[in-house]
Formats: structure tokens, sequence, C-alpha cells
């Protein structure tokens, strides 16, 4: 026993020495094959003998034997990094130099709230529905129960591209379109782009994108519409979400109503997001005016239906505190890498 003791304490001084001697990496690499090498090393030439000894020995040369493996293996990694700064050096390198974080790409932030709402609405039952940009007035207006001679229509409010075509102020027109093209029953989302002159300040933008949904079959009543607001709240912001309808006007619906939400960053309790009062505007909703079904050749006897739009930029700055719009539209990096 005393043996491989000593031939232990022999192993770690040549050990120590050869290590210390090995140049470059691969003198390294075969100094740990001759010392430690699992199959023909000399640690595991004197671990096969370990068999030898009574069991009453065998524990304190294991430990021995340990010891060493572990003083051989860091004094390994410790050069190993000796070497390769040496050769990092020699070809002009400076390892000390901290690394470079690599760039980490995120999804925007509006696409996130997109994407979010899209799952929301798809569990639901719902598809999504795409139209063009360009439209004629009737499909932005006239259909949607807004006479021509509304404020909403006019040159200021409207970009037009030609005398009774624009690029369109909501998502609606895709309503429009899909209950042309489809008898009920319809449960649609209709989101992307749209087109307004605002100016471009803190809080408005002349392009922004907007998400409608729209359900029509027979005995679609408030209360759907309400159910599906309140689900799709708690599914958003948190099981503890509540919504309220306040009376609203829209030339589409009757009756119509803003709908908030119960504060999410307060919890309702008031706080500067929501101005002290526990709610944050979200949409705007209602039930679909008869006319606008008149419009489509549907029987406004049979059907009813319920339709809501909403802002997902503006939600991702109410749900981030996004300060500024423009922030969303600029593509600076620095900002669009917080959402990773
Ligand atoms: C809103 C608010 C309320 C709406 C109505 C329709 C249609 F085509 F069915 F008439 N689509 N979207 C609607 C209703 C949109 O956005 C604030």
């Amino acid at each position: 026993m005393t043996d491989l003791i000593d031939e232990l304490e022999a192993l770690e001084r040549e050990g120590r020495e050869a290590i210390s001697g090995a140049r470059d990496a691969a003198a390294l690499e075969a100094a740990r094959v001759r010392l430690l090498g699992r199959k023909d090393g000399r640690l595991t030439a004197i671990l096969r003998r370990l068999g030898d000894l009574s069991p009453e020995e065998r524990p304190r040369v294991g430990a021995a034997a340990n010891r060493v493996k572990e003083v051989l293996t860091g004094l390994l990694e410790a050069r190993a990094v000796e070497v390769e700064g040496g050769a990092a050096q020699a070809a002009g390198i400076d390892p000390t130099l901290p690394g470079r974080r690599p760039w980490r790409g995120a999804r925007h932030p509006v696409t996130q709230v997109m994407d979010e709402i899209y799952a929301i609405f798809r569990s639901l039952g719902f598809t999504r529905a795409r139209g063009p940009e360009a439209e004629t007035d009737w499909y932005n207006f006239t259909a949607l129960n807004t006479p021509l001679d509304h404020p909403a229509a006019d040159m200021h409010d409207t970009f037009y591209l030609a005398p009774g075509v624009l690029l369109r102020s909501h998502t609606s027109p895709v309503q429009i379109r899909t209950m042309q093209a489809y008898r009920p029953p319809i449960r649609i989302i209709a989101p992307g782009m749209v087109y307004r002159r605002d100016p471009f300040d803190a809080s408005h933008a002349p392009g922004f994108d907007q998400l409608e949904g729209l359900v029509v079959d027979e005995g679609v009543s408030l209360v759907d519409l309400k159910a599906t607001l309140a689900e799709f709240a708690r599914r958003l912001f948190g099981p503890e979400a509540r919504v309220r309808f306040r009376p609203s006007f829209f030339p589409f619906t009757e009756p119509s109503a803003e709908v908030d939400v119960s504060c999410f960053l307060c919890g309702a309790k008031g706080c500067p997001a929501c101005k002290g009062t526990g709610w944050m505007e979200i949409m705007g909703a209602g039930m679909v005016d008869p006319a606008v079904f008149e419009a489509v050749g549907y029987d406004p006897e049979r059907y009813t239906g319920f339709a809501f739009g909403m802002g997902p930029g503006r939600i991702a700055l109410q749900r981030y505190g996004i300060p500024d719009i423009r922030l969303l539209y600029e593509s600076d990096v620095r900002f669009l890498e917080q959402f990773s």
C-alpha cells in the first residue's frame, strides 16, 4: 500500500513538472494523456492495482488518487489558459479585452401584441381576413352607413389617391368584402394597416395598425359581445382583468360603446398610466347597424352581429409604458432590443 502512495506522490511531482514545462497546446495534451489518459495513463495504471489491496487499505489510497487527479486536472486547465494566451499574444491578439455581446433579434412590440391577439381570437373560433389598403369610398364609408359628407370622409382626414379612391381609414372594408363573399355565420378578425391624415406626433401617426372583429349569425346579442370581449381581456391582460362599456357613437353600430379594461399596471387602484381612474380605454365596439347588413345584401330581420376595433400599437404603448408612438416607427435598435 505504501508503494501505491509513493507512486501517487511521484506522479504528482512529475505531473507538475510536465504540465508547467508544456510550451503549447499539443505538448499539454500529450502530458494529459500520459498522466490521466483513461486507457493507458499512469493514474489509471495505479487505480487498476487498487483491487490488490485489502478492503481496509483501499479507501485511503483511493482518496489520495482522487486528490492527485484533481490537482493535476486543475493545473492542466490553468496551463491551458496560459498556453493559449501566449499563442494569442504571439498572434497579436489581446485575450484580456472584454467580449462583444452578440445582437439578439426581437419581434417588434406591436408584432408581439398582434400575435397574442391572433392566438386568443383563433382559440375563440375566429379566422383572419385580409383586404386591400387602397379602397373605394363605397367600401370605406358608404357601406358602413357613413355618408360621404360625414367629417371622417373629409379630404382633411382621409388620404385620397384619386376621386372615389382612398387609403382605407379603418379595416372595416374587409368586413364588408367578407360579408359580400360569404353567408353567415361569420366570425373574423381583420388586422392591417390603416391611414389617416393626422400629424405625426407623440400620440398620432398617419399610418398605424388596426385590428377589427366581426361576428354575424342568427341570434347574436350584446351579451355575446360583452362575454367575448371580457374573455379576450382576461386572456390578454390576465385573469383579474375586467371590462366596462361606456355609451358612444359610431355610424356603423347601434348601440355603440367605448370599451375600457381595468388598469393592468396598477390592478385598477389608480396610477399615472390610467390617470388615476383604474381604467384604460382599449377599443370601440357595438352591434352592427342594420343599414350595414342592407348594404351587403344580408337580411337585417334575420341576422344580427357585433363588431369591435382596436389599435394593437396603442395597446403596446400602454402595456410597455412607451411614452411616444414615434418610437414604434423608427426601427432604433436600442429601442427594439429591449423587447427580446
Ligand atoms: C370599431 C368600433 C365599432 C366595426 C363595425 C364593422 C362592420 F363592418 F361590421 F360594420 N366593422 N368594424 C367597428 C365597430 C369598428 O372600431 C373602433
